[in-house]
C-alpha cells in the first residue's frame, strides 16, 4: 500500500517536473522554433497573442542592443545587417533600427501569419509563417 502511494506521487512530480521545466527534460524531442514558442507563451493557452510576440521582440532587441542606446545598430545585428529585411525594416533610413520599427515589422508579421484572423497565433500559424520565409 505505501509502495503505491509513493509510486503515484513518484509519477506526479516527474509529470509536474515535464511541465515546468520542459526546457530541460523534452527539448531533445522539440524542434528549435516549438522550444521557441513554448518559451513566448508566457499564459501558456498554446497560442501568441501580440502581448506576448511583442514582449519576445522587445526582450531580443534589448539583449540585442550591446550599447543601449535603444538602436540596433549594423554592427550589433552582425550578418542580419545583410539581411535585406534589415534595410526593409530600417523605415526612416538611418542603417539603424528603433524598437518602434521592431515593434511596427513584428505586428506586420503577426497580421501576415495569423492567417485566420482570430488575433492569435497558433503553432501551425507560427510555423507555416517560417516556412514561407
Ligand atoms: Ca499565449
Ligand atoms: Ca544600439
Ligand atoms: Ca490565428
Amino acid at each position: 500500500m505505501e509502495t503505491t502511494v509513493k509510486n503515484v506521487l513518484i509519477g506526479a512530480s516527474a509529470a509536474a517536473l515535464l511541465v515546468f521545466a520542459p526546457m530541460t527534460s523534452a527539448k531533445a524531442e522539440m524542434s528549435d522554433l516549438e522550444v521557441i514558442f513554448i518559451e513566448a507563451d508566457k499564459d501558456g493557452d498554446r497560442t501568441l497573442n501580440k502581448g506576448e510576440v511583442l514582449l519576445v521582440a522587445i526582450t531580443q532587441f534589448n539583449l540585442t542592443d550591446s550599447d543601449r542606446d535603444n538602436m540596433l545598430e549594423m554592427q550589433e545585428v552582425g550578418e542580419l545587417a545583410s539581411d535585406p529585411e534589415f534595410s526593409d525594416n530600417d523605415a526612416n533610413k538611418d542603417g539603424a533600427l528603433s524598437i518602434e520599427e521592431v515593434i511596427t515589422e513584428k505586428l506586420a508579421d503577426f497580421d501576415a501569419a495569423d492567417t485566420n484572423s482570430d488575433g492569435m497565433l497558433s503553432f501551425e500559424e507560427v510555423k507555416n509563417s517560417y516556412e514561407i520565409e
